[in-house]
């Protein structure tokens, strides 16, 4: 085909892109009690509810809360009296593996062309594509399997204009909306995978979404010497969709992989990092609300002027708040990462703040796996 004048680089990008996506549509949990996780993601990480589905607007087996902040959206759904399909699978899925991420859902401009390409690439398929109408719009759906229970809706809701879904109703913020936002998109989105499979899994992003591997990752030689983990990222052409994936490793101490997979009872998503604009105020009003950080050694801060230079924030700031640098040739990250969010030592989550760098903070990971080590023996998985 001749190429005309007209084709902007972009577009002719995106043409290319046998399987072009906007960005995260949403992070769906299942939890137990739905309504109690959507006051935590509201008092505790500052997130506004928007829409609910439940019996009063016709859900009577499911209730859901859907926050947001920014461009980042949260679902989250427990079950109120399992009568389907869907219903057991939630019941099934918070029974065996706690609170968890059951989708992770991606908006693409078309789902039905999504679907149809990764499928024959290989995924499968849990919904064929279907539509869903209300006086707002059609939002159409289609579903493939990813990793343990995980799934990725695709999600194409071009022109829709309601508060989440067909099914939702609008609803008001729990508690009053704080001073700052605390972040305002989802940066990445990593899961766990057995032992040996993650470069299956890179392949299966290769495949099935042509996402290409990302230069940051962690091999061999970083594993046995401290990490207890591999990981490599794919990550769509726009970098708006990023997945790293680990796997354990055989090293000198129980890898923190193996933990997750232990408690989980499989493979599923392990963290969910947000971006802020300013990690500072983020991380205070967090704390303040109780949210519960990785510590750091004071040590850390010693060396760190050495190796990460100047940052927008003073080093006597990162040190108090216990914040992490990292930079590499495009510019650095700041980042900081929380225990995790629920009973089991499973999902938690990471605020970036970036300058530049599209890294995940590799120069940190020997202070941040010595600092999971650190709260993986207290509780006496080591
Ligand atoms: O997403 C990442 O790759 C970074 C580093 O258990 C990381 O956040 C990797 C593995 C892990 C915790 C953090
Ligand atoms: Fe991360």
């Amino acid at each position: 085909m001749t190429q005309t004048t007209q084709h902007t680089p972009d577009a002719t990008a995106r043409q290319a892109d046998p399987f072009p996506v906007k960005g995260m549509d949403a992070v769906v949990f299942a939890v137990g009690n739905a309504k109690q996780a959507a006051h935590y993601y509201s008092s505790a990480f500052g997130m506004k509810l928007v829409a609910y589905s439940g019996p009063e607007n016709g859900s009577r087996e499911t209730a859901s809360y859907v926050l947001e902040n920014g461009s980042a959206r949260f679902v989250f759904t427990s079950v109120i009296k399992q009568s389907s399909e869907w219903g057991r699978f939630i019941e099934q899925h918070v029974a065996e593996h706690g609170d968890g991420v059951i989708d992770l859902a991606i908006e693409v401009p078309d789902a039905r062309a999504a679907y149809e390409y990764a499928v024959a690439q290989g995924a499968r398929s849990i919904d064929e594509p279907y539509e869903v109408k209300d006086e707002h719009g059609t939002v159409v759906l289609a579903a493939i399997a990813t990793y343990g229970e995980t799934r990725h809706t695709l999600v194409e809701r071009t022109g829709y204009e309601g508060p989440y879904l067909p099914g939702f109703v609008a609803a008001q913020p729990i508690v009053a909306q704080p001073a700052h936002r605390t972040f305002q998109a989802i940066d990445h989105c990593v899961g766990n995978v057995e032992l040996g499979k993650m470069n299956e899994w890179v392949g299966f992003y290769n495949n099935v979404m042509g996402f290409t591997n990302m230069k940051e990752f962690v091999g061999d030689d970083i594993a046995t010497e401290y990490s207890a983990l591999m990981s490599k990222v794919v990550a769509d052409g726009t970098l708006k969709v990023k997945f790293p994936l680990n796997e354990p490793a055989i090293a000198k101490k129980k890898s923190q992989i193996d933990e997750y997979l232990e408690f989980y009872n499989g493979p599923g998503v392990q963290h969910i990092a947000l971006n802020s604009n300013d990690i500072v105020q983020t991380v205070r009003d967090m704390r303040a609300a109780g949210v519960e950080f990785l510590n750091t050694p004071d040590s850390y801060y010693d060396t760190l002027g050495e190796w990460a230079g100047e940052t927008r924030v003073p080093v006597e700031t990162l040190r108090e708040l216990k914040i992490l640098v990292d930079r590499d040739e495009d510019g650095y990250l700041l980042q900081i990462f929380t225990k995790p969010v629920q009973d089991r030592p499973t999902v938690f989550f990471e605020i970036i703040e970036r300058h530049g760098s599209m890294g995940f903070g590799k120069g940190n990971f020997k202070a941040l796996f010595e600092a999971i080590e650190r709260e993986q023996e207290k509780r006496g998985n080591l």
